[in-house]
C-alpha cells in the first residue's frame, strides 16, 4: 500500500475511531480530513454514498463503512488483527456487529425524551454489557493478549461511558468486573488514546447538552 491514506472523519464519530485505531495498530501513516456532517460538502457526498463518516480514501479509491474499512486494512497491512481461524473470525465479526448495536442503544440513551426513557435505555445498555461479560474470559483484551478488531470497536463505546459517568451514575457496568477490566486495558492502549482528540470529552459533553433530551436536562442541574 504505497499511496497516502486519507481518513474522512468527524471529531465525535465512534465509527471513525475504529478505523483510526486499526490504522494506528498497523503503523500506517494517514491524514484525517474532517467534514461538517451538518453541511456536507459535495466532494464528501461523491465519496460517501450513504453520506456518513468514516470513508477511507486508499490511493484515491473511497471505501465506506467502518467494518469494511477495518477488514480491508486487516487484509492488506500486517499485523493481522482478526483471528486466523475462520470460526473464531466469524465470532469476532458477530461481536463487531454487537458493538454497532450497542452504539445504537447509546444513541437511544442520550436522546431519551424523559427520565423514564433514560433509565430504561440505561438498563438496556447494562443488559447488553452483561452479555459481553459472559464472553470475556481471557484478559486483557477481548480475545486474550492479542489486540483485535473487536477491541477497536468497543474502545469508542467506552469513551461514551467516561462522559456519561461525569453526568450521573447510570449503573451501565454495575457488577461487571471483566468488562471494567477490559475497558481499563483499552483506555491505556496508545492506538485508542490517539484515535480521538484530547478535547473529545468536552466536545461530546457539548453535543450531549444540545440534544434537548433528559440527559441534557440533567447536565443543566
Ligand atoms: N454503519 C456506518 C455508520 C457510520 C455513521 O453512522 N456515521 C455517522 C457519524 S458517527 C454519520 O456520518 N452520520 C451522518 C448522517 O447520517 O447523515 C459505519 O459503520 O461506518
Amino acid at each position: 500500500m504505497n499511496a497516502p491514506l486519507v481518513l474522512v472523519s468527524h471529531a465525535l464519530c465512534p465509527y471513525v475511531q475504529r478505523a483510526a485505531i486499526v490504522l494506528h495498530e498497523k503503523g500506517v501513516p494517514f491524514e484525517r480530513r474532517d467534514v461538517d456532517l451538518a453541511d456536507k460538502p459535495d466532494w464528501f457526498l461523491r465519496v460517501s454514498p450513504l453520506g456518513k463518516t468514516p470513508v477511507l480514501l486508499a490511493g484515491g479509491e473511497p471505501i465506506f463503512e467502518s467494518a469494511v474499512i477495518c477488514e480491508y486494512l486487516d487484509e492488506t497491512v500486517a499485523p493481522r488483527l482478526h483471528p486466523l481461524d475462520p470460526l473464531r473470525r466469524a465470532r469476532h465479526r458477530g461481536w463487531m456487529e454487537f458493538g454497532s448495536a450497542l452504539l445504537n442503544a447509546i444513541a437511544v440513551f442520550y436522546n431519551a425524551p424523559d427520565e423514564a426513557a433514560l433509565l430504561r435505555a440505561a438498563a438496556d445498555i447494562h443488559r447488553r454489557f452483561r452479555q459481553v461479560e459472559e464472553v470475556l474470559h481471557a484478559p486483557p483484551y477481548f480475545d486474550g493478549a492479542h489486540f483485535c478488531i473487536v477491541d477497536a470497536v468497543f474502545a469508542p463505546v467506552f469513551r461514551y461511558l467516561d462522559v456519561f459517568e461525569r453526568i450521573g451514575d447510570f449503573g451501565m457496568l454495575a457488577g461487571l468486573t471483566r468488562v471494567e477490566a477490559w475497558r481499563a486495558a483499552l483506555a491505556l492502549r496508545p492506538s485508542v488514546r490517539a484515535a480521538a482528540s484530547p478535547h473529545y470529552p468536552e466536545l461530546l459533553a457539548a453535543f450531549l447538552a444540545r440534544r434537548g433530551s433528559a440527559l441534557s436536562s440533567r447536565m443543566e442541574e
